[in-house]
Order: structure tokens, then sequence, then C-alpha cells
């Protein structure tokens, strides 16, 4: 008789937060970056993707994915990359033992659900195709470990492979053609720094104006500051920021992810035409983090800003009151974002708060 179980498999995967940020691809088909880049990973926080991956004979014949709730095309040369590569792995193992079910063979029907902002510059791409990734990658019980799953991962979305570890995790860019060296490693888990913590401003959680994707592709074709910033300003930045995180010194963590941030947006700025992801939310910000740190006599906190004019302040424990309650308390009254704790509000209506994550 004909297999008509329906096998399947869940998870989930948090977003990351780029300390050094990837901005430019030397193949934009695989996702190869021009420069390595470092992040946080907000594992303990709410923003996840929830993804259930299920094959069965009894589905329509084509692969279906829907994010929430609606159906996304998944004939995309990225998904259909991660799918094809997937079920190649799967194919492999079946090869060797023919009593596993032929998985391989089955259509797909993925479901995912994120509870924040879809394209707000809040890196959804990141979880979304990590989420997808591991959940196909339990469903075919692959023997994979996070890195060989970032290779995949990348494919999908390129920081999508750091959203596969906990902690502090370095994409490596690699120098290969076929992007096999372009991977994901672990700088230290999560517990090797405990008192880490962000506070995320969403200061806007309408979809961003220019994607990554088209942006970075401008800037690498038009920005004169792009390949100083790629040949010796991030290489810089990357040794400074994997240092600092093995001795957890927040000072350097902190001026090292504030640099970075700049760099990023202005080599977003030189890109012909420019390319505007701050406002003046975001700009009000940075101001207050520098009146922070000013008064402290020391960096103790430290801002970074995405594709988008959301920020992410990273600040240690112990400074809880100094940072977040500064922040929330200087710019709570401005129209733009006001202040609550998600953890009180309904999940997907992320809008104006800001949100105490790492916690
Ligand atoms: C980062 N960003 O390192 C940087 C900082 C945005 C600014 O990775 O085309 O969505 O899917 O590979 O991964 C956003 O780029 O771009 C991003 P694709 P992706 O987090």
């Amino acid at each position: 008789m004909a297999d008509t179980k329906i096998y399947q498999a869940s998870t989930t995967a948090p977003v990351n937060i780029a300390v050094v940020k990837y901005w430019g691809k030397r193949d934009p088909k695989l996702n190869l970056p021009t420069n390595s880049s470092v992040s946080v990973t907000l594992s303990q926080s709410d923003l996840r993707t929830h993804t259930t991956a299920a094959c069965s004979s009894s589905f329509p014949q084509s692969d279906t994915l829907l994010l929430n709730s609606e159906n996304q095309d998944t004939s995309g040369a990225r998904t259909q990359a991660c799918f094809r590569e997937l079920r190649f792995l799967r194919s492999s193992i079946e090869a060797a033992d023919p009593f596993l079910p032929k998985l391989s063979a089955l259509p797909l029907k993925i479901v995912s659900e994120n509870n924040f902002p879809t394209a707000a510059g809040l890196a959804s791409s990141a979880a979304g195709f990590a989420a997808l990734v591991r959940a196909i990658a339990n469903l075919y019980e692959l023997p994979a470990s996070p890195t060989e799953l970032s290779r995949i991962a990348r494919q999908g979305s390129g920081s999508a492979c750091r959203s596969l570890f906990g902690g502090y995790v370095a994409w490596q860019m690699g120098t290969k053609t076929d992007g096999s060296d372009s991977l994901a490693v672990e700088v230290a888990p999560a517990s090797h720094w405990p008192t880490m913590r962000a506070l995320i401003l969403v200061v806007s959680a309408e979809k961003k104006g220019v994607s990554s994707t088209s942006g970075m592709q401008i800037t690498v074709a038009t920005s004169e500051l792009f390949q100083r910033r790629a040949e010796v300003v991030v290489p810089k930045h990357m040794a400074e920021m994997e240092e600092a995180i093995r001795n957890k010194d927040f000072e350097k963590f902190g001026q090292v992810t504030m640099k970075e941030s700049n760099s990023f947006h202005a080599v977003c700025l030189d890109t012909f035409p420019p390319i505007f992801y701050l406002n003046d939310v975001s700009k009000a910000a940075i101001r207050v983090v520098e009146d922070i740190n000013k008064k402290a006599g020391k960096t103790i906190a430290a801002y970074t800003f995405d594709a988008g004019p959301n920020a992410v302040i990273y600040y240690e424990e112990e400074n809880i009151a100094v940072v977040a309650g500064v922040v929330k308390g200087a710019l709570g009254h401005l129209d733009g974002w006001e202040s609550r704790d998600i953890s009180a509000q309904e999940a997907g209506d992320l809008d104006s708060r800001a949100v105490s994550v790492l916690k």
C-alpha cells in the first residue's frame, strides 16, 4: 500500500543583529559576501520565526510555503537552492539505507510564523531561512552541524547563516567561488557573556524603502568608499570585535559596534543615488547613547542600525537603569516610538515600541 503518512518537524530560529555588517556580494546567486561579519543572536528574545516542515505523498505535487498565513512563491532561486541542497543530502542518506522512507521525493509543505514585522529591518529573512533550513534538516533527520546548515541557509539569505547559532557568531566570507568555505562559525556561546543585553527601538515597522539585496548591489556598483570598507575597515573591525568578545571587553565591543554601524551607513550614503536608512528618531537615539557614554565617562551603551531606522542598543546588565531607563525616558516622548515592554503586548504588534531582549 502506498505510504500516505505525513512526516513533519518543527523548529524556531532567532533574529541576529550584526555588530560587523554584511553589505555587498561578490556572488549574488550564491550570496557570497565581499566581507566577513559578526552578529549577536537574540536567542532568548521573542523575536523568532517558528517553522514546521512537512512532506507527504498525499500533498499537492508542488512544494508550498505559507508565511504568516500568506502563500509565498517557492519558485524563487533562493528557496529552490535551499530545497535542492537539503533534498540532495537526504537522498544521499536514503541511498545508503534502503529502509529509510524516500522523503526527498515527496512534496514539501512549509508553514512559518514571524512574531515580529517582516522586512522592517529586523532581520526577518535571517530568522526565516534559518528556521526553514533547520526544520527541513530535522524532517529529513540530516546529521548536519549548524556550520554545514549555514552553507545552505546562506543561499536563502546571507544573514540567515548566522541565525543557526546562538551567542556570538562570525560569518567567514570565504574565498572559493563555489561558496563551500563561506560559512558561519561560533565565536562564543551566549553563556560566555551572560550579562550582555540588547534593547530594540522599533521606530517603524513599515517595509523598508530599499531592500538589502538591491541596496547592497547598488552600493557595490557605485560607492567609492565601499572598497576601502571591504578591504581595510571590516578586516580591522573583525579582528577587534572577535577579541572584544573573547575578552568580554564591553568598551571595545561597543566602540567597534558603533563605528561599524556608522561605516555601513556611510557607504549607504555614498551609494548613488544615496540610500537613507536612518531617520530623525534614529539620529536622536545616537545622540542619547553618546550622552549616556559621556556622562558615564566610558562606553557602557552601543547603538547599531541595520537596513532600516530601528535601533538596537547593546549594554551590560549592571547598567540597565542608566541605559534602558535613560533611552526610554529621553525618547519616549518623541513621535516615532514609545516605550512599552514586548511581554505586555500582542505578538505581531511591534510598531513604535521599545523591546528589551537578551535578558
Ligand atoms: C547584516 N544586513 O549583516 C546586514 C547589516 C543589513 C544591514 O544582512 O540579499 O537580508 O538576503 O543576502 O541577509 C541584510 O541582508 O541580504 C543584512 P540577502 P540580507 O545583518
